[in-house]
């Protein structure tokens, strides 16, 4: 039992340098609770809403001070003094409170900036961390997650050099996530020596840290990847692996995938990814089709399943009633869980719980814009994620996430 003493929120920037939120809770025991939140670029159709100010003189119109003042005005005035049982109890109050569709009138930020604060102001009444009141949330057994790594950066969060969003290394056979760690820093060391050589400069990050050569194709990433792997010393595929996140959203346009220079129909698509599963060592292929191709997501799922996990993210953006068509029409086999485009903790939980009962994989993902803030570390490591996604390991908003990830393996004595 939780008694709201008061919410409220400030606009602060994100890793863009974009306003996002950062909101308070503190319970009547004098418990308190703090949260900030991330955004994306590529974001799904689907997602709950963000709400932006729209004032084109500030930040681009992108301003947060009417989700701020949501927050701390018509949201406090609702919840302060108001006695909560349980996380479930919370987020049913502010959606109810809400009342739109996709949380557009009071703003999916401000909705789950609550959220948050709260679970972290009760984590603090119990004296437990985070990671457990997220576990005792989704009834879960905590464990580390495995990272996916962002090395290679394309589409929106690059400058568009190569369709494809993100190329990423992930290790199937460490123990532990310092040696993860270490490893991955040996790849992208590898990888940024090889680039230099190439094209006789230092390149640019994109927006998740991640190398942000101008390719000539998506096939040479792979490739690039690869080569990087070997020059490090390590195996591809026997110590390190990819996953990929196509972000094919992003390039349908007309009709068509426009990718390399082609256009592609849905069947060529899916004829593409099957080739580059069977040429490098990929394991995983996040959005490999458009939102809304959901016929050829269960293609593409008949033709891949087995060999790759097919991973929705613009697909599903984490809304149970899209996860529960992806498995009545076995379009994907895996999540990717991201809070902020369902807006509450426990929806996201329901997400969670709907994936793991079809026996789906799940990876706990940050946005492309991030904070310092490390919640979703305990995230991933309460719901037993089986991988993170938090992009690369060079900007400390990044850091932050994998850095909270070292200190659970060896404080909390957590394992993969
Ligand atoms: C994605 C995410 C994270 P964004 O597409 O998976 O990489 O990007 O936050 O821009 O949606
Ligand atoms: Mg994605």
């Amino acid at each position: 039992m939780s008694r709201i003493k008061s919410v409220s929120a400030i606009e602060i920037l994100d890793s863009r340098g974009r306003p996002t939120l950062l909101a308070n809770c503190e319970l009547s025991d004098g418990s308190f609770g703090r949260a900030s939140l991330p955004s994306g670029a590529s974001t799904g159709s689907a997602e709950a809403h963000e709400l932006r100010d729209r004032d084109p003189a500030r930040y681009a119109g992108l301003g947060c001070l009417k989700a701020a003042e949501n927050v701390s005005q018509e949201i406090n005035r609702a919840i302060a003094g108001g006695v909560f049982a349980s996380q479930q109890a919370l987020d049913r109050c502010l959606v109810d409170l809400d009342g739109s569709d996709k949380k557009s009138r009071l703003g999916a930020n401000a909705i789950l900036s609550v959220s948050l604060a709260f679970a972290r102001a009760q984590a603090a009444q119990r004296g437990v961390a985070l990671y457990r009141q997220f576990a005792d949330i989704a009834g879960t057994v905590p464990r580390l997650p495995r990272p996916m790594i962002n090395l290679y950066s394309g589409g929106l969060h690059a400058g568009g050099q190569v369709a494809i969003q993100d190329v990423q290394v992930v290790l199937p056979g460490a123990i532990t996530m310092s040696e993860t760690l270490a490893v991955v820093s040996d790849v992208f060391r590898s990888a940024g020596t090889r680039l230099l050589k190439k094209y006789g400069m230092r390149l640019l990050t994109a927006d998740e840290g991640g190398l942000a050569p101008p390719f000539a194709s998506s096939r040479e990433m792979f490739v690039e990847a690869v080569r990087a792997i070997e020059a490090a010393g390590y195996a591809p595929s026997d110590d390190v692996v990819l996953t990929v996140d196509v972000a094919a959203s992003h390039f349908y346009k007309d009709g068509a995938y426009h990718l390399d220079g082609e256009r592609l129909d849905s069947a060529g698509m899916v004829d593409r990814i099957d080739e580059w599963r069977r040429d490098f060592p990929i394991v995983s292929i996040e959005d490999g089709l458009d939102e809304a191709d959901w016929a050829g997501w269960s293609t593409l799922h008949q033709r891949l399943r087995g060999h790759v996990m097919v991973l929705g993210d613009d697909l599903l953006c984490t809304n149970p009633a899209r996860i529960r068509r992806a498995i009545a029409e076995k379009a994907a086999d895996s999540l990717l869980l991201k809070v902020n485009q369902i807006a509450t903790l426990s929806e996201a939980a329901e997400a969670l719980r709907l994936a793991r009962a079809a026996g789906w994989h799940v990876v706990l993902s940050a946005r492309s814009g991030e904070t310092e803030d490390d919640w979703l570390a305990d995230l991933a490591v309460g719901w037993a994620g089986d991988y993170i996604k938090v992009g690369s390991i060079t900007q400390s908003e990044r850091l932050a996430k994998y850095n909270r990830l070292l200190e659970l393996e060896h404080y909390a004595r957590l394992t993969f």
